[in-house]
């Protein structure tokens, strides 16, 4: 079994379905401990959110995409001809978390750097964003990696008396080392939403912004493509993390930091097909969802697509791959 990890609090459950018609939920079973194409892995913490004065709920995150993956459509997608049946996608579970935020994140880094050990690609769903640390350590301490922030945070504040917050994850796993600064990639931030000195320190350290509006100036699929170019810099690995606040408070009200503007739903699907469908990333991650704040489900709904849409990725990339 995977350190720190046990069984979820709600299973995914597929809807009774005749066999000519796969839903997502029908791919995904509990973990074994073998081979696997994917495993989700939820964390239901939101302790670095509330340190840093955010509303607390984001630690019901992963019980609300569960429900919403039990109801996320078939296994094809008619727009690109594909399908998850040649996928294999594991529930890892919840994990164990505690009641420090630096604990949590060394038993997050452990659990992830077992999966990582079976080949499996983690899928790790929110939580506060300081547990995207966690995940730049699990791959990055062999060698620093690269990663894309979609966000419209930069989420590289400094860390006042040291308290870690979902804030900080990228300022601390570039001053770790787990993270090449210039193959750092925030995409989405926009208007006055991060201060002047988090810009600066940004890009005194090598990393770049495509902001809400550069994106939309260059499409969402050759922004999504030049950030993966950026951040595999030749052959190296990356992290995709898809703070889910980077869409506009319209489509996802349920998370801890909304604001007005931001991407539309089929902006972020294109970025975590593409972020799938790439073979230098290693590892995605969905964060900030706050079901407490939520309406009608929509932004577990839309969490919930952004993981299947990654999941189409990896299907493409498997079959392409597998093709030659
Ligand atoms: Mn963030």
């Amino acid at each position: 079994m995977t350190p720190f990890m046990r069984r979820p609090a709600e299973e995914i459950v597929a809807p009774h379905t005749d066999a000519d018609d796969l839903r997502v939920a029908h791919r995904m079973r509990p973990d074994d401990s073998g081979d696997a194409d994917a495993a989700l892995l939820g964390v239901p913490f939101d302790g670095g959110v509330t340190a840093g004065g955010g509303r607390a709920g984001a630690a019901a995150g992963p019980a609300a995409v569960r429900r919403a993956l039990a109801r996320a459509g078939s296994v094809y997608h008619l727009e690109r001809d594909l399908s998850l049946e040649g996928l294999d996608v594991v529930d890892a579970g919840d994990l164990e978390v505690a009641e420090e935020t630096a604990e949590t994140h060394r038993r997050l880094e452990a659990a992830l750097q077992a999966l990582l050990a079976r080949g499996v690609t983690p899928i790790v769903i929110g939580g506060g964003h300081d547990l995207t640390y966690a995940s730049l350590a699990a791959l990055g301490k062999a060698a620093a990696i690269g990663a894309i922030n979609i966000d419209a945070h930069l989420d590289v504040r400094p860390l006042r008396e040291a308290r870690i917050t979902s804030g900080t994850p990228f300022r601390r796993a570039l001053e770790a080392g787990y993270l090449d600064g210039s193959r750092f990639v925030v995409l989405g931030p926009h208007g006055n939403r991060n201060a002047r000195s988090h810009v600066e320190w940004l890009r005194a350290r090598g990393g770049r912004i495509l902001s809400l509006t550069e994106v939309r100036r260059l499409g969402a699929g050759a922004a999504m493509a030049t950030a993966l170019a950026w951040a595999a810099g030749g052959d190296g690995e990356v992290f995709v993390s898809l703070d889910i606040d980077s869409a506009a408070q319209a489509y996802a009200p349920g998370c801890s930091a909304p604001s007005p503007e931001g991407f539309r739903p089929e902006e972020l699907l294109a970025f975590a097909f593409l972020a799938g469908a790439h073979a230098a990333v290693a590892g995605f991650d969905l964060m900030e969802l706050n079901p407490r704040f939520d309406l009608d489900d929509r932004t577990a709904a839309l969490a919930a697509a952004a993981i299947v849409h990654f999941l189409f990725g990896l299907a493409n990339r498997k079959s392409s791959s597998a093709g030659g």
